[in-house]
């Protein structure tokens, strides 16, 4: 848990803007504290999209794809060029709903932008007044300049049962390290009970094996259950997979998955309800995982890394959070299943999406309607690489 002083300080510094020129205010005895004055990164801006919710980079050639939640798919090669993807499947977009994730199948790390296998999620209407998260697989080929092709596409996932409302979708995508499994998050849908229901998809992890053609190979299976909103899902460098989740009026928190295992949602949170009504805290005996970290007030996280490049050795193995309420990247340090928080760095804007590029900078995108309040951010080292 953050202790409070550290958070009236965190909440100080989140006015400050990255030009602000004031000295630093900030307490040097505590290396969790960096002010917007003094921040560790500088940025420039790469480009801007409008409603952007993820953003992968092709590891073979530096290009980074992002999908914008209308339902496009672009990219930007490391030139500079802009291009866009083609083939796009139509997408229900409203609420916390649109296209979702994009990722690429492991092992594709060829230095020609040809074809690649990719993965995306997206929202799908059912009947009446009903929608869902679907995962689909294509073979995205790129013949001509500043464009790609989604071909082939197939739906290998439909989220059930489909629900109203348009709230906590999730569908974000990470494949195992050996390329044996795609794990989905499949959010609760705004419903709570259903997390706790084994035979609903709401509020769960799926698992889907895939072969060596990165085509379903089996059933998808619900690998851990108790989930509220996950938009965080990536594996440490030990090959353990964590996920990040919201929690209601606080409890947002970083979970250590373990196959089988419930995390607790409705029944326990560190949060409570938004009209105030209380949960009951995670409590070491009430056969619930308890997360590795939590947040009250929240952070309102929309995505993470676990930070492995070159360029800011001093964070290698930490994971970095986009956060969007207070806007900033939030910085953990992971000491076997515990997390603890090691920094945070405000920013103008709120941050959606984050990824670290080939060459171990980092690139994070903001979170608006409309290009200008959605910039492209590339991260280096301050006072240059
Ligand atoms: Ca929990």
């Amino acid at each position: 848990m953050m202790k409070r002083p550290l958070s009236a300080v965190f909440s100080l510094l989140a006015v400050a803007t990255a030009s602000c020129s004031a000295p630093a205010t900030g307490d040097n005895r505590s290396p969790a504290v960096s002010d917007a004055a003094n921040q560790p990164f500088q940025t420039e801006e790469q480009a801007s999209f409008d409603e952007p919710w993820a953003i992968a980079f092709d590891q073979g050639t530096g290009t980074l794809f992002v999908t914008e939640r209308k339902g496009a798919i672009r990219f930007r090669e490391p030139g500079g060029r802009l291009g866009s993807v083609t083939g796009v499947p139509k997408v229900d977009y409203g609420g916390q709903g649109g296209l979702g994730d994009f990722i690429f199948a492991p092992g594709q790390v060829s230095s020609v932008l040809d074809r690649r296998t990719v993965y995306l999620s997206w929202v799908e209407a059912g009947s009446g007044d009903t929608r869902g998260a679907v995962v689909g697989r294509a073979d995205m080929v790129c013949e001509a300049q500043s464009s790609c092709d989604l071909r082939d596409l197939k739906v290998i996932w439909r989220q059930q049962p489909k629900v109203s409302g348009r709230g906590h979708f999730s569908h974000r995508l990470v494949f195992s390290p050996d390329g044996r499994y795609l794990f989905i998050a499949s959010g609760e849908r705004q419903k709570m009970q259903p997390a706790q229901d084994p035979a609903s998809d709401l509020g769960k992890i799926i698992r889907i094996p895939v072969d060596s053609t990165g085509n379903p190979s089996g059933p998808a299976e619900r690998y851990t259950l108790g989930h509220r909103n996950i938009l965080g899902l990536r594996f440490d460098p030990q090959g353990r997979l964590w996920e990040l989740e919201h929690g209601p009026r606080g409890g947002d928190e970083l979970n250590l998955v373990q196959p089988g295992a419930n995390y607790g949602w409705p029944l326990v949170s560190n949060g409570s309800h938004y009209d105030g009504t209380p949960i009951p805290d995670h409590s070491p005996d009430d056969g619930f995982a308890a997360p590795a970290i939590s947040w009250n007030p929240v952070i309102a996280p929309g995505d993470m890394i676990f930070y492995t490049g070159d360029l800011f050795p001093q964070w290698k193995g930490n994971v970095l959070i986009a956060a969007m309420l207070p806007a900033g990247i939030v910085r953990l340090g992971i000491d076997g299943t515990a997390a603890r928080e090691l920094g945070r760095y405000p920013t103008q804007h709120r941050i959606r999406s984050i990824a670290q590029a080939p060459d171990g900078s980092i690139w994070v995108v903001e979170d608006g309607k409309g290009l200008s309040a959605s910039r492209l951010l590339r991260l280096t080292p301050a006072g240059g690489e």
